[in-house]
Parts: C-alpha cells; structure tokens; sequence
C-alpha cells in the first residue's frame, strides 16, 4: 500500500507545481486512500499506525503525531473546498457572526452589571451561547433554533474555537478531539437549575458526538439516539417548574474506538424519585410514560390487552386510576411519543415479550394504584383490613401472574418472626395502603432499573474510550419541598463542590506549589455545606438515618435531633412553622418539610410481597425481584495518581459508607444516595472535565424575555464572575516542562535536534513563538487558555513547511 500511496504525487499534474497546492492534494490524495484502507475516517491515532507516516517520519512520535493530525485537518479542507461558501451563506442565513465578544473574557469592564448586559445584548440577537474561557454559558432560549441541522454539525467538526460562534456543538467536538487526540476519558458536566436547559443540552451533545464517530454504521447510530427519549419516557415528568423534568441522574458514556467511530453507550441512573408513582404535587404528573402508554394503546385498541380501562366515557369511579387522572387518550402528542418509544424498544432490541411485559408491568402499578382497603372489624381484632373492591386487585394480580388470593394477604397481613416464631400479624388499613403504595414503588423502580440494564447489555458490548455527559435533576425550590428535593439539591450542591474545586481550589493549589505569584480569587466554597450534610456520623444524611432505625421515631423526633445536633449558619429551624427547616444552599434559601422523611427514607418493601411477587409467572418480574438488585455494580478504583483531584476523593472518603456492600434491601435511601454520588463522582474524575452551565432567563418559559435579576442570582450562585476573574487572570494549561518540550520543539529547533526537555528550553521555545503573558512554575509552564491554541496554530505551520520539505528532499516534487 505505501507504493500505491506514493504513485500519483510522484506525478504531481503540471497544474500542481506549486508546493502548498501539491502538499494540500497530496494529504487529501493520502487520506482519500486511507479511507479506503481502514473503510472509515481515519483519526489521528489510526494515521499514526500507517505505514506511510511512520516511514516518513522515522521514530518520532511527536512529528508523526501533528503530521498526522495536519493531514485530517486537510483532508476536511480538502473536502469542504466546495462547501466554504455555503457556509459563509449558512452563517449569514442565520445572522451569525464569530465576535471577540464571544467570549466574557475578553469584556474590557468586568462587573456583573456588564456581564449582564452583554449576556442580555447577545440573548436579544438570539445569541444563546457564551464562553467564559472554555466553560461553556448556555442561556434557555425557550424556543426552537435552526443552529443544531446536521449542516451545524459540519460547521463545527474539527474547527477551532474562534472560527465559530460559540455553541454547545463545539464543547462536545473539544471532548471528542480531546478523547481521540490524547487518548483520554472526556466528561462533560452539565449544571443548572430545574429547566435551565441541561437535558436538552444533553441531547444536542449525542446528537453531534454520533455525526462525529458515525463510522458506517448508521443503525448504531440510531439506536444511540433513540436511548435518551426511551429512558426519559420512563425518568421524566411534568413538574410545576419544567414540563419534561428529569426525575433521576443520569450519565450516558458514549463508546468510542481509539480511531473516533462510536461503538456504543452506557447508562448509570442516579435516585430515580419513584414517590411520583403514588403521589404528584398538585398541578404535577406521573412519568410520562403513563400517559404514553394510555394515549398509545388507546389508539390501538388495546387498552383491554392490558386491562387499562377505557375512560372515554369514564365507567364508574372505580375505573379511574388514581394515578393517571388527567384525560389523556385524546393526546395526539402522548400517541406519537408512544409509537416513538415503541420504535424505540424495537429499534434498541428489546424482544416484543419484553416490551409486553413492561406494558403489564406499568398497566399492573396503575391498577394496584386502584386497590382500596376498609377496616373489618371482628369480635378480637379492630385492625384487620380488607379489600373492598376485588376486582382491581385480580385485575392487578392478574397482569402480574400472581394469585389475588396471595396478593391481598401480602397487602393485608405480614409474617413476624419474633424469637424464633412466626407470627401473622394484621395490617390496618393505612398500613395496607403504604404496602400497597411501596409495592408500586418497587416494581417501577426495578422495572426503570431494569430498562437501563438492558438497555447497556444491548448497546454496551465492547468497552472503548468515552465521553461520558452528566444530565442530573436540577436544583429544586418550590412552596414544598421534601425528601425529594433534598437529595436533589444535594446531588447539585456536589456537583457545584466538584465545578469550583476544579476552577478555583485546584488550580490555586497548583499556583501554591508550582510557586507561582498569581492573586487569589475569593469565591464561595460550599464544601462547610456538603459536610453538614454527608460527614458522619453528625451530618444530616447520617442523623436522618440513624433516626429511621427506631421505629418509634417521628418527624418531630427527626426533627429536634436536627437541631440538637446540627450547628451549622447553613441550617437552621424556623420558629413557626412547624416540622420544618431551612438549608442555605449554593443556590439559595429553601425550606424543607420533614413530613413523612423517615417513611421515604426506610423505603421498606415488605418480604411478603417480594416472597408473592417471585412466585410470578412472568419471567420480567420474577428476574426484576429474584435477587436485591445489584445497583451500578462495584465502584472503580480511583487513581490516586492524579493528586490534583486529592480534595475531591478526600470527600469521596468522606462519604464512603460502610453499608455500601451490603444488600440494597437494608439500605436507606440516604446511604445509598450517598453511594450513588460516590459513583458519580468516580466516573467524572477519571475523565478530562468540560463544564456547560446552563441558566434559565425567566420563570415563565417565555421566548426572548431576559430576567435580569433571575440571570443574575444564576451567575452569582454559579460563580460566573470569579470564573472570568479566574480564567481571565489564570492559567488554565499547566504543561510540565518535559511534555512542553517534546510537543512544541519545532518551533525553535530542528526536526532532528531532539533538545533537552529543560525549563530553558521550554522558555526559548515561548520567546520563539512570541508568547507573552506566560509564567513558569518549579516544573511546569502556565499558559492563559488562548496560548495553547496559538501554540498548535503556529505547530501546524511549522509542520506543513516540514512536509513539503520533505517532498522536495525526497524528490517528490520533480
Ligand atoms: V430539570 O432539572 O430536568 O427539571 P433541565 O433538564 O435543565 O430541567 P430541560 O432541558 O428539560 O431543562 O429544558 C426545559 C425546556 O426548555 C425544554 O423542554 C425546552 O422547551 C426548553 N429548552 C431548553 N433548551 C433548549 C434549546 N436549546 N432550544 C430550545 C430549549 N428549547
Ligand atoms: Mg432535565
């Protein structure tokens, strides 16, 4: 193959005798072929195995590395010579323009009130996306855009950063360039409050890593796309604040082979608020998933397949399910996003058995939703319960396989055994209700579980490279707030914890020890408030769980030793209101309401109704409750190597639980909320973090209306400020001496010289390249975030003279 490569620009037409036109055809001429050799679109790490460049370049990485890399830019160059002008014409369409206000850095006044007003100015122009350095601002524009075609995908692919106006496609091509160019897991987080835009900044980013790493394999491709709406039908909600609120966390991994083709996803879900399933804040639904299924089959005609009542005209009370109240069959929009999900499910290979299943499964929780109970009262015993309207429960037994005989024991009755005897006590009717409502809370958080599991087994079957994007609920105040909104916010305050250690706390650290003289940007550390909550054993999580062990406990217990216990200024108890306290959180005040905290914290399932539901006949649910479910498997070990995230995996010890083994039916909700954030916050630290912080410009979901002041409590609690304070004074690229050296030596010495990797070396290479503004540590170079990208600009000029060099010495060139 290398002979084949090197016939045609031996003969180079008359018409190329220019160098830098020979170069460009023959690096396109080259690609062209390799297209061919590999049947997909090289990546630099596939170039740097071919023969050809490792031939030209002899033993020298770093030269074959850029090379390699000169190449792939020419090749898109090469290909796109014909699209320059469309995409002028795209850009002017669409009245976009790259601007060196693109950027907050870049402001020459830095208060918050110009921040604002330029935020504001550029909403106005549509303009949604702003850079604070790397980190990316994405204002809600609460209307469609026409900037995320596939023709936008095109735009930004492989592209520096100026070239374009900023936009969310552009972080997720910096992490794929990132993942493929230096071989490294790339995480995108993705941050804001409920509505603020980070699921759908979600979607856009799949959407353009699966244009990037499309290979040839379009159903892959498809299936990837479809993940996120199947498990969103199942993990999302209308809520008063965002009609299609995340109910869970989720982070999605994008695999990818070392050459950049995707190759699958992985899905970890994080606290799924099954509570929905039974109860909704007024003005809020279910998961979507139920109004999908109602409108869906409806239209089908199979409501009665699966026993779902037809309430067109509603029967009798009876026949309402308590849970899905809202007239929905009429939906046209609840049909198309049930013909979708079933796509999906066909699309992804799930079997139709199991998709039937999951109908049953769903049609069984809103039946059971159903099942009422009356108290009997017998000559010994007042407490009985029963169950008056029967044929809700067989209906329920019935789409389960299970007896109703064995059901409405389960529900009514429980097996004791106290020293050693078994004893049958009798439920009352509210203690029935509450089995009733945690069974339905069991089967559809195993069942979402189980989506997700099956989900990775079919679209995970290789492991690669990642980019991993983290879309979790976002923080939450309403009138009344509970449990829920609780573990919400805490997930936020961590993630918030884990933004500013890696803008603020890391990088002062570093300048401290690399004795740099940088000055220190003050901003608000929420670490005092994440250890209020997770420090054991007197944090708030530890107390809450220590109190759900006493069955005697109460709210009010929970409460007072609340207060006896925490002294902290982030909490305290309000004087007249009862069963409550408040949290200064990050991102503000809120009020919590401790009622029915301890019930949801024990989250107790009974064994009786595990015991009946394993006798089922259905395969789907016998598996869904043959065993405690084993939740996102082990954690990694953390590479203590990377002392720069020392402060973070001090906080990860800090909330290692002992309890984090042990089954998941001991477990409390709080401790293993606590192991998922542990997990989380594992799989981020293991990869190169890229942040996108999403802000919600009103409360009403209005298009083009710029709150300034809910803008401006955003960027306060975001830091934004100290972030272009940072940035703006910082330096962000810290490269050791040696690495400096080796990647950029072309730009002061000769290909073949090989100098000393030294710090004087380092500093002729940056007088060379005439750089200023940079600063030099004990080992490592500091560079502001725009000298790395001047420093691979001037690279690759270098780089392309060295080719066409060596054209011409080898006789290429004629
Ligand atoms: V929550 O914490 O899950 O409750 P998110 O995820 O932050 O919240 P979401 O992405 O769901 O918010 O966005 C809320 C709504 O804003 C969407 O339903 C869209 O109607 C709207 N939105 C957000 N981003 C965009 C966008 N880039 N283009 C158009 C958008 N509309
Ligand atoms: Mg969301």
């Amino acid at each position: 193959p290398v002979k084949a490569l090197f016939k045609i620009p031996r003969n180079p037409s008359p018409t190329l005798r220019n160098p830098e036109e020979w170069c460009r055809s023959f690096n396109y001429f080259i690609s062209q072929c390799l297209i061919k050799d590999f049947e997909a679109r090289p990546s630099v790490t596939h170039l740097l195995e071919h023969p050809f460049i490792k031939q030209a370049q002899g033993k020298d990485v770093a030269l074959q590395q850029q090379l390699a890399a000169l190449i792939l830019e020419q090749q898109e160059a090469g290909c796109k010579t014909k699209t320059k002008h469309e995409r002028i014409n795209t850009r002017k369409t669409l009245i976009i323009e790259s601007c060196p206000d693109d950027d907050l850095v870049n402001l020459e006044f830095l208060d918050e009130e110009t921040i604002i007003s330029h935020l504001q100015k550029r909403y106005d122009e549509l303009q949604v996306y702003t850079y604070v350095g790397d980190i990316l601002i994405a204002l809600n524009p609460f209307q469609n855009l026409s900037i995320y075609s596939p023709q936008f995908s095109k735009l930004y692919h492989g592209m520096k950063r100026a070239d374009n106006p900023p936009h969310i496609f552009a972080t997720a091509d910096a992490a794929y360039r990132g993942m493929v160019t230096f071989c490294k897991d790339q995480c995108i987080i993705i941050s804001g409050e409920s509505g603020a835009g980070k699921t759908e900044s979600a979607h856009l980013i799949v959407q353009h890593l699966t244009f990037l790493g499309k290979a040839n394999n379009r159903t892959l491709r498809e299936k990837i796309l479809q993940v996120n709406p199947l498990v969103e039908a199942f993990g999302n909600a209308c809520t008063a604040i965002n009609d299609n609120s995340s109910r869970f966390g989720k982070y999605l991994e994008m695999k990818f082979t070392p050459t950049g083709a995707v190759i699958g996803a992985k899905i970890s879900e994080y606290l799924l608020e099954k509570s929905r399933v039974i109860k909704q804040a007024t003005g809020e639904k279910n998961f979507h998933i139920f109004y999908y299924i109602y409108a869906g089959l409806y239209h089908q005609d199979k409501l009665k397949t699966y026993s779902l009542p037809d309430r067109t005209p509603p029967r009798s009370e009876q026949h309402q399910h308590r849970t899905v109240m809202q007239d929905i069959v009429s939906s046209k929009l609840y049909k198309e996003q049930f013909d979708a999900i079933q796509e999906g499910f066909r699309n992804i290979g799930f079997t139709e058995e199991e998709v039937n299943s999951v109908y049953r499964i769903l049609s069984a929780i809103l039946n059971t939703g159903n099942i009422e109970f009356a108290s009997i009262t017998t000559q010994h015993q007042t407490d009985k319960s029963e169950v008056p309207n029967a044929e809700a429960l067989e209906t329920a037994a019935s789409l389960l396989s299970i007896g109703p005989e064995e059901l409405q024991e389960a529900l009514t009755s429980q097996c004791v055994v106290t020293r050693g005897e078994t004893i049958i006590r009798t439920n009352t009717v509210d203690k029935a209700a509450d089995v009733r409502d945690a069974m339905s809370k069991a089967l559809y958080g195993r069942l979402f579980s189980w989506i997700v599991n099956r989900i990775n087994s079919l679209l995970c079957k290789h492991s690669g490279m990642n980019v991993g994007i983290l879309d979790i609920f976002g923080f939450e105040n309403f009138k009344k707030n509970s449990f829920e909104q609780l573990c919400i916010n805490i997930a936020n305050e961590q993630i918030q914890f884990y933004f500013n250690q890696h803008i603020f706390a890391l990088e002062q650290m570093e300048y401290q020890s690399e004795g740099v003289d940088a000055s220190l940007v003050e901003y608000e550390d929420n670490r005092p408030i994440l250890d209020m909550f997770l420090q054991k054993p007197m944090g708030l999580l530890s107390l809450m769980d220590e109190e759900s062990r006493f069955p005697q406990a109460t709210d009010q217990t929970l409460v007072d030793k609340f207060e006896d216990n925490l002294r902290c200024k982030y909490f305290w108890i309000p004087k007249r209101v009862e069963l409550c306290f408040g949290i200064q959180h990050y991102a503000g005040k809120v009020m919590y309401n401790v009622n029915g905290f301890l019930e949801k914290n024990r989250d107790t399932l009974p064994a009786d109704i595990v015991v009946v539901l394993r006798t089922s006949e259905n395969k789907l649910l016998q598996q869904l409750f043959s065993s405690p479910l084993t939740k996102t498997g082990r954690l990694r070990q953390l590479s203590m190597k990377n002392i720069e995230m020392k402060t973070i995996v001090d906080t990860m010890e800090m909330m290692r639980h002992p309890e984090e083994t042990t089954s998941m039916r001991r477990q409390t909700v709080a401790s293993y909320f606590r192991y998922s954030l542990m997990d989380l916050l594992s799989k981020m630290v293991v990869g190169q973090p890229h942040f996108v912080r999403c802000i919600k410009p009103n409360d009403d979901r209005q298009a083009l209306r710029f709150c300034k002041e809910r803008v401006m409590v955003q960027l306060r609690y975001t830091g934004i400020l100290e972030t272009v304070n940072i940035r703006r004074q910082g330096y962000s690229h810290r490269i050791t001496f040696e690495e400096f050296v080796n990647r950029y030596y072309y730009l002061a010495f000769r290909a073949h010289q090989m100098p000393e990797t030294s710090r004087e070396n380092a500093v002729a290479i940056l007088q060379r390249a005439k750089l200023e503004g940079w600063v030099l540590g004990t080992t490592k170079v500091f560079l502001r975030y725009y000298h790395v990208e001047q420093l691979n600009l001037l690279l690759r000029e270098v780089i392309a003279r060295v080719v066409i060099m060596q054209a011409y010495t080898k006789g290429w060139l004629g």
